[in-house]
This record gives structure tokens, sequence and C-alpha cells, in this order.
């Protein structure tokens, strides 16, 4: 499952401006080899398109949505309204408020509609966190997950090895 050619993580994003935070979330799915794609939808500029895109997702193959938005980010908890995939979101810090609009926007979701929340530009996090969502099903990719995690311990033991000399 992990080389298909068919999408099965959604990346999407409120604008295109949000993609400088949002592009960790793609490099992660690369490095793991999981399928994606990515598409701008926005839940103020094309909301048509969001519906579209919510309710057509399962039924597309997708497995896991990434949704970030930034200011009044409204993505993430719409495109949760409206299908029963998991939905990653990622506050997209902006200018004003460093992102704590972003964040507070996507967090408290209504009981019965979740949206896993990562940090405030934790993109990446959202990346591993679609691997590992698709990695409970899927050894080859929890293979990699399992690989990476021995390899952010072995970079810690190499530091400490640095600091020693
Ligand atoms: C949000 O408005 C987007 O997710 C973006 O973070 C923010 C600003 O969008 P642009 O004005 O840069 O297109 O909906």
């Amino acid at each position: 499952m992990a080389e298909s050619s068919a999408p099965l993580v959604g990346v999407i994003m409120g604008s295109d401006s949000d993609y400088s935070v949002m592009t960790d979330a793609v490099q992660v799915l690369r490095e793991f080899g999981i399928a994606h794609e990515v598409e701008v939808v926005s839940a103020h500029r094309t909301p048509e398109k969001m519906v579209t895109y919510a309710r057509e997702a399962a039924a597309r193959g997708l497995r896991v949505i990434i949704a970030g938005a930034g200011g009044a980010a409204h993505l993430p908890g719409m495109v949760a309204s409206m299908t029963t995939l998991p939905v990653i979101g990622v506050p997209v810090p902006l200018a004003k408020l460093d992102g704590l609009d972003s964040l507070l926007s996507i967090v408290q979701m209504p009981g019965g509609i979740p949206v896993a929340t990562v940090s405030i530009g934790g993109a990446k996090n959202a990346g591993i966190l679609a691997a590992r969502i698709l990695g409970s099903s899927d050894t080859t990719i929890a293979k990699r997950l399992a690989d990476y995690a021995d390899g952010l311990t072995a970079a810690v033991g190499e530091k400490n090895d640095a600091l020693k000399t």
C-alpha cells in the first residue's frame, strides 16, 4: 500500500501562502513513500469546493486529510464535519497574533467532530501522524516509522558523543 500511486493522504490548505508551512508535511509524506495530493481549498474563498472535497475524499480513496489554515482557520473543522476520515489540523502562523488565532480556531472543536490538532506550524508532525494512522494497518509504513524513530534515537546518541569529545 505504501507505494500506491493513488493518493492516500490529502494535504489541503486555505491559501497558497500556507505552503511554506505545509511543505513540511508534504516532505514527510515523500520521505515515507506515501502517495498524497496537495491542493488549495479555502473555506471562505472556495466554500463549494471545500464541501465537494470533504464529501468525496473517502470515496476517492483518501485515508487521511491534513488541513492547514491560518487566522480564522475554519478549514480543518469544516472538512471534519463532512467526512468520517481522520482530519489533522495544522494551525498556520500569520504575521499577527503569532498563530494563536489559528490554533484556537482549529483546536476547540465541539464534541463529536474531532480534529487532531498539531502545534502552531507543526506540519511535520501532521505528516508523521498521518503516516502513523496509515502505519497501523500497513507494515511497510510501520517499518519506516520504526526506522525513523531509531534514527532520532541514534542522532541523540551522536550528539551526546560529540559533547563528550
Ligand atoms: C486563511 O487565510 C489561509 O489559510 C491563510 O493562512 C490566510 C491568509 O490567506 P492569503 O490572504 O495569504 O491568501 O484562509
